[in-house]
C-alpha cells in the first residue's frame, strides 16, 4: 500500500511522462530560450535541454547537453578543469559566435545547433542539420555532418582499417578469446578519434562512460556520422588543434599521459599460460642465459597462485618466491605476476574475509554481494570506484612486492565472468554515489588499474612499478601498458595487430603490444620469425601463448629460427637508447611510440590505402611496413623524403611506391633522411652496462632535423627532480654541421664517447669534432664513423 502511495506521488510530480512511457520517437534539444555568458562557459538553455560549452584551452572545447539540470560533474578520464579561453560572446537573431583564440563556434538557435570553425573559417566539424542532438528513450546521440572525404581515426583498440569510414564500432568492454579480426567491441573503450577531411582536421572525445555508439558513415547513404551513449549526458570535447599532432597531444593533456615505465619493461619479455613450477621459470631464465638471447622479463600466469586466488601463492610449486626473484634478479630478469579481480568466496581467505567485513564488493541493488564464476570458482568482485577499495587493493600487493615482484598484470578486468554477462543491475559505490553497471562496465579496469599503479608505487621505495591491463577507457595511458588481448597465431592478426597498437596510439595509449606470436594456435616456423621481428618495432613486445599451444620460446623452432629470432632480439636492445628517448615522448606530449603514418602524413591518400594501411612510424626516424611470413617480398609505400632501407643502407627517394624484398630475417625498416638513431652495444638485459660508446648513427638528407635524446637511471622517479640526462642533437645539411647540445639535467650518462656513423655521406672521409680533425673509417658499405669522447661540453661536427 506505502509503495503504490509513493509511486502515485512519484507520478504526480514527474515533469513529463517521456520517461516513464515506452520511447517512441526522439525528443531534440529543440529552440534556444536563453544564453548566459560565465567565467569559463556558455549555458545555453533550450526548449528541452540544457547545455553548456565550457574551454579548456584555446583549442580544447567541451560540450555539455542534458535533458534536465544536469547532474554532478565528474569524469573518470579528464584530470583537467574548464578555464577561461573564451572571448566575447557575439549574439545575432538566428546565431551567437562564441570565440577562443583558435576556434569559432556557431551556435544556431533554431534548433540549437553547433558548427565549429578554425580562424581562417574553415568548418571543422558541425551538428546534422535538421537532427543534431537527440534523445530516444535514454540514449543521447549526436549527429553530424559527413564531409564528401571525411576519415575517421583512432577510436583505440579496435579491429578493421586505419580509416573507420562506412563502419561502426560500439565501446563495451569484452572479453573475447581467439577473436575474428573483425570482431567489435574488444577488450577497451576509449570513445575518442579523430576526423580529417580538406586540409583540416578535428578531434572528438565522447566522455560517457555507459555503452557507447559511433557510426561513421556506415548505412547513412554518406549524409551524416554519429556517435550516442546509452544513458546519461551527451558530454564531449572538442580538440580545433590544427595537427593530428596537436589533437593527440591535446587529448593526453586533457586525460593524462603515460609516466615513464622501468627501463626494463622496455626489454624483450617471455611469457606463456603457464611456467610453473620455479624450475621450469629457472630453467626458462636459464636457458635465455646459456642461448645469449637478450631478455629482461619473466611471467607468471593463474598458475602460480593457490587455488587462483588473487595475492597468495601456491606453496607446491612456488616454495620460496623471495628465493627465486632473488635468484631471477641476480640473472638480470625481473617478474611480473598476472592478478584478476574476482576474490574467491572462502572464509578465511584473508581478501574474501577482508572484503566482506567492509563491503568491498559490488552488489546487487539489496545489498547482497554479487557472485560470478571465474577461475577461482564463485568469486566476488571489487568495486574499484571506491577509494577505500583502491587503497586496500593497492596495499594488498606487499603480498606481492615483498618477494620482489615489480610487474603487475592486469586480466579479467572487462570485468569478465564465466557467461560474459554480468547484470546491469549490480551496483558500485557508496552511499549517496551508487552507480549500476552500466556506468562502471567500461571503467572497471581502468578503475582496477589505477588501483594497481597506485597502490604498487606507493609499496616499491621510489622504484617504477611495470602494469599491463587488458581492459580500459580513456585515460587508461596514466597507468598501465595494454596488450590486445587473446588473438591468435596467423598473419591477418598479425598485421591486425599493426593497427590495434597505432590505433591505440592515435588514442594517447603508447605503451602497447600484441601476443607476439599468436596466443591461441600454433604458429608456423615462419609466421613465428616474422612476428618476432615485428616485435622488435613494437612498443610492449611480450611473446605469450596460450595453455594448450606448443612452446614458443625463441629456441622452440629449431636452430635455424633460433639465430634469425636471436639476431631479431639484439636489435630491440640496441635500439633502446632509441626506444627510451621515444617513450620519454610519450610522457611529456603524448605522441606515441608506434605512430600511425596518418600522424604526420595527414592527408597523403596513400597512407590509408588497404595495402599500406599497416605501415606506421616507430619513434621518430624508423618506418616499419609490416609484411605476411609468406612473402618474400612486397609493395609497399614510402611517404615523402628520403629513406634508407636499415639493413643495407639502401636509398629510395619517398612519395613512392616500391617493391621490396622481405625474407624472414630483414622486415621492411627504413631510416628517415636526416634522421637521427641512438643505439648501443648489444647487452643481454637492461641492468648490464651496454660499452660507454653511444652509436650515433645520422642518415644524410636535405632537410635540417632535430633529435631529442634522453636518459635517467630508467628505475626511480629521480629523474623528476633533475636526475636525467637530455641532449638535443641537430643536424644542418646546408651548413654541414652536427650538433650535440651539452646535457641538461644532472644524470651522468653510461655513455662516455660518441661514435658518430654516418650513412649516405657519399664523399665525406673527413670531420672535425670542435676543431679537432678525425678520418672517418669504414663501417658498411656506406657507413662512415669516427670515435671521439662526449663530456658536460657540446659538440660540434662539421664535415
Ligand atoms: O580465461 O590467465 O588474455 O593472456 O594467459 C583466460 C590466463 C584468462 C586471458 C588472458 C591471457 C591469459 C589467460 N587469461
Amino acid at each position: 500500500m506505502k509503495n503504490i502511495l509513493s509511486l502515485l506521488i512519484a507520478l504526480m510530480v514527474m515533469p513529463s511522462f517521456t520517461l516513464l512511457a515506452q520511447p517512441r520517437l526522439p525528443v531534440f534539444t529543440g529552440k534556444v530560450k536563453s544564453m548566459a555568458r560565465k567565467e569559463a562557459s556558455l549555458l545555453v538553455k533550450t526548449e528541452n535541454s540544457t547545455a553548456e560549452i565550457y574551454s579548456y584551452s584555446p583549442t580544447i572545447l567541451r560540450i555539455r547537453i542534458t535533458r534536465n539540470e544536469p547532474a554532478e560533474d565528474a569524469s573518470y578520464a579528464v584530470i583537467q578543469k574548464p578555464a577561461s579561453f573564451l572571448r566575447d560572446l557575439q549574439e545575432f537573431r538566428d546565431s551567437a559566435i562564441l570565440v577562443t583564440d583558435s576556434l569559432k563556434v556557431i551556435i544556431h538557435r533554431n534548433p540549437l545547433r553547433l558548427v565549429f570553425r578554425n580562424m581562417k573559417g574553415d568548418v571543422l566539424s558541425e551538428e546534422q542539420p535538421g537532427f543534431p542532438v537527440s534523445w530516444l528513450g535514454t540514449e543521447v546521440t549526436c549527429y553530424r555532418k559527413l564531409f564528401a572525404d571525411e576519415k575517421f581515426l583512432g577510436l583505440g583498440e579496435k579491429t578493421g582499417n586505419l580509416d573507420k569510414r562506412g563502419n561502426s564500432y560500439v565501446n563495451w568492454n569484452s572479453d573475447i578469446p581467439a577473436y575474428k579480426t573483425n570482431h567489435d567491441p574488444l577488450y577497451q573503450s576509449i570513445p575518442f578519434f579523430i576526423g580529417v577531411h580538406g586540409k583540416v582536421v578535428y578531434g572528438i572525445f565522447l566522455d560517457n562512460t555507459t555503452l557507447t555508439k559511433f557510426n561513421f558513415g556506415a548505412s547513412t547513404d554518406e549524409q551524416f556520422s554519429s556517435f550516442s551513449a546509452a544513458e546519461g549526458e551527451m558530454n564531449y570535447y572538442f580538440f580545433g588543434s590544427s595537427t593530428v599532432a596537436g589533437i593527440i597531444r591535446d587529448y593526453t593533456w586533457l586525460t593524462g599521459r603515460m609516466q615513464m615505465p622501468p627501463y626494463w619493461s622496455l626489454g624483450y619479455q617471455q611469457c606463456r599460460w603457464s611456467y610453473f613450477p620455479e624450475s621450469q621459470v629457472m630453467n626458462i631464465a636459464q636457458q635465455f642465459r646459456d642461448r645469449k638471447i637478450p631478455c629482461d622479463v619473466i611471467y607468471l600466469d593463474i598458475d602460480y597462485m593457490d587455488a587462483y586466488k588473487i595475492f597468495t601463492w601456491n606453496k607446491e610449486r612456488f616454495p620460496d618466491p623471495k628465493g627465486m626473484t632473488g635468484k631471477l634478479n641476480d640473472m638480470g630478469f625481473h617478474l611480473v605476476t598476472i592478478v584478476d579481480p574476482g576474490i574467491k568466496v572462502e572464509k578465511g581467505y584473508f581478501a574474501y574475509d577482508e572484503g566482506v567485513a567492509n563491503g568491498y564488493f559490488a552488489k546487487y541493488p539489496n545489498g547482497t554481494n554479487y557472485i560470478g564464476s571465474v577461475w577461482p570458482g564463485r568469486c566476488h568482485f571489487p568495486d574499484f570506484t571506491q577509494e577505500a577499495v583502491r587503497k586496500w587493493w593497492g596495499a594488498s600487493f606487499n603480498r606481492l612486492v615483498d618477494p620482489g615482484v615489480e610487474g603487475f598484470w592486469n586480466d579479467m578486468n572487462e570485468p569478465s565472468a564465466w557467461g560474459q554477462s554480468i547484470p546491469d543491475i549490480v551496483q558500485f559505490g557508496t552511499e549517496g554515489q551508487k552507480a549500476s553497471m552500466t556506468r562502471v562496465h567500461n571503467i572497471y579496469g581502468l578503475e582496477m588499474s589505477r588501483a594497481t599503479f597506485e597502490g604498487t608505487k606507493a609499496l616499491m621505495n621510489g622504484k617504477r612499478p611495470f602494469v599491463l591491463t587488458r581492459a580500459g577507457y580513456a585515460g587508461i595511458q596514466r597507468y598501465s601498458a595494454v596488450w590486445t588481448g587473446d588473438n591468435e597465431a596467423t598473419d591477418e592478426h598479425m598485421l591486425l595487430s599493426a593497427r590495434m597498437v597505432t590505433g591505440l596510439g592515435l588514442s594517447g595509449v603508447s605503451f602497447t603490444g600484441p601476443d607476439v606470436g599468436g596466443f591461441m594456435g600454433n604458429p608456423s616456423e615462419e609466421l613465428y620469425t616474422r612476428w618476432m621481428s615485428m616485435g622488435v618495432y613494437t612498443p610492449f613486445f611480450r611473446n605469450h601463448s596460450a595453455w594448450d599451444t606448443k612452446s614458443k620460446e625463441p629456441w622452440s623452432f629449431g636452430a635455424g629460427v633460433e639465430a634469425k629470432v636471436k639476431a631479431m632480439i639484439e636489435q630491440r636492445y640496441r635500439l633502446l637508447p632509441y626506444i627510451y628517448s621515444a617513450f620519454r615522448e610519450s610522457a611529456v606530449n603524448g605522441m606515441p611510440v608506434a605512430r600511425s603514418l596518418a600522424i604526420q602524413y595527414t592527408f597523403d591518400e596513400k597512407v590509408y590505402w588497404w595495402k599500406y594501411q599497416n605501415e606506421y612510424l616507430f619513434g621518430e626516424n624508423l618506418l616499419v611496413a609490416p609484411v605476411s611470413c609468406t612473402q618474400g617480398a612486397e609493395k609497399i609505400y614510402l611517404p615523402e623524403g628520403g629513406w634508407y632501407r636499415l639493413s643495407t643502407d639502401e636509398f629510395y627517394k619517398g612519395g613512392a611506391e616500391v617493391i621490396v624484398e622481405a625474407p624472414l630475417n630483414d622486415l621492411p625498416v627504413f631510416a628517415r633522411a636526416s634522421g637521427i638513431i641512438p643505439m648501443q652495444s648489444v647487452i643481454q638485459h637492461t641492468s648490464q652496462k651496454p660499452s660507454s660508446v653511444l652509436d650515433l648513427h645520422v642518415y644524410n638528407g636535405d632537410r635540417k632535423s632535430a633529435y631529442t635524446y634522453y636518459e635517467d637511471d630508467g628505475v626511480t622517479y629521480q629523474f623528476e627532480n633533475g636526475q636525467f640526462c637530455q641532449r638535443m642533437i641537430t643536424f644542418d645539411p646546408s651548413a654541414r654541421r652536427i650538433i650535440i647540445s651539452a646535457p641538461e639535467g644532472s644524470f651522468g650518462s653510461k655513455f662516455t664517447s660518441v661514435a658518430l656513423i654516418l650513412h649516405g655521406f657519399r664523399d665525406t672521409r673527413d670531420i672535425t669534432v670542435n676543431g679537432i680533425s678525425y678520418t672517418l673509417k669504414m663501417k658498411g658499405r656506406d657507413q662512415w664513423f669516427a670515435e671521439f669522447p662526449l663530456t658536460g661540453e657540446p659538440v660540434e661536427i662539421r664535415y
